[in-house]
């Protein structure tokens, strides 16, 4: 007598139609999270802006190392070293940096000359993450915080303005090393629609689950009128060799996610 045989389930089109649904989803979600270069936890408690790093609110954030070499040559840890923590409230970006280098300098004291020469915290924002050119327009910002905490970027007619109204920066040398400082910044996030000539701009009103274009660098002069090395938290591919493209094209910034 024939043994009975267990009836093999057939793949139907509607079958094969739903795994395939399912394979291309679980594949959009990778590649969403795949983009995600840093995620910024929502602060209840809004911590001081005076250089120090013993606020509770940084105590348990993500490390984010400042370690891609941007321009320069290879640079050792004494010379340079950075890394920081990113958090958010209702229309700011809040920022510690801790930064090792051997020689704070200021050599251009004009603010607005050659401010990329000098040691400066650099901030690259864009607060839709639609990349592209911003150079001259303010669809994102390359804001350069100076060793006098001034904010300057450039405006649409080409010129470096004085932005230091877009933030709070202190910083002090830290207390566990004479070569490191602790900079905090809170900056103020406005939108593409941002206009020079008015005083009333209205603040970009963040929330959990945005995505914001971003990067943290450092222009590192220690001796001459130029800066030595210039490091970013996020690499840059290189066009025709050039790879300090940030100031001019968002494409180049990282992606950080606003978190509950
Ligand atoms: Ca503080
Ligand atoms: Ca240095
Ligand atoms: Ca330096």
């Amino acid at each position: 007598m024939k043994a009975l045989q267990p009836e093999r389930p057939s793949l139907t089109l509607t079958s094969l139609l739903f795994l395939l649904g399912l394979f291309q989803s679980c594949q959009s979600i990778a590649t969403e999270l795949e983009k995600i270069d840093y995620t910024a936890q929502h602060l209840k408690v809004l911590p001081t802006i005076d250089g120090s790093d013993t606020d509770h609110v940084w105590k348990d954030l993500p490390w984010y190392p400042i370690d891609q070499l941007i321009l320069g040559n290879k640079v050792s840890q004494e010379d340079f070293y950075g890394r920081f923590k990113i958090a958010w409230n209702k229309n700011q970006i809040y920022l510690l940096a801790e930064i090792q280098d051997d020689v704070l300098i200021d050599t251009h004291a004009d603010p607005l000359e050659f401010y990329w020469d000098d040691d400066a915290l650099e901030i690259f924002i864009d607060s839709d993450n639609s990349g592209g050119i911003h150079k001259t327009n303010h669809s994102a910002f390359a804001y350069h915080v100076s060793l006098d905490n001034q904010l300057i970027d450039i405006g649409t007619n080409g010129k470096p303005i004085n932005f230091s109204n877009h933030g709070h920066s202190v910083w002090k040398r830290s207390s566990h090393s004479p070569h490191s400082i602790i900079w905090e910044v809170a900056l103020d996030v406005y939108d593409h629609t941002y206009d020079e000539a008015k005083s009333d701009n209205q603040l970009e009103i963040l929330s959990a689950g945005k995505r914001l274009g971003f990067a943290l660098a450092y222009c590192d002069a220690d001796y001459g009128r130029t800066r030595e090395h210039f490091i970013s938290s996020k690499d840059v591919p290189a066009v025709d060799g050039n790879k300090n493209r940030g100031y001019i094209d968002a494409d180049t910034f990282g992606t950080l996610l606003l978190q509950d």
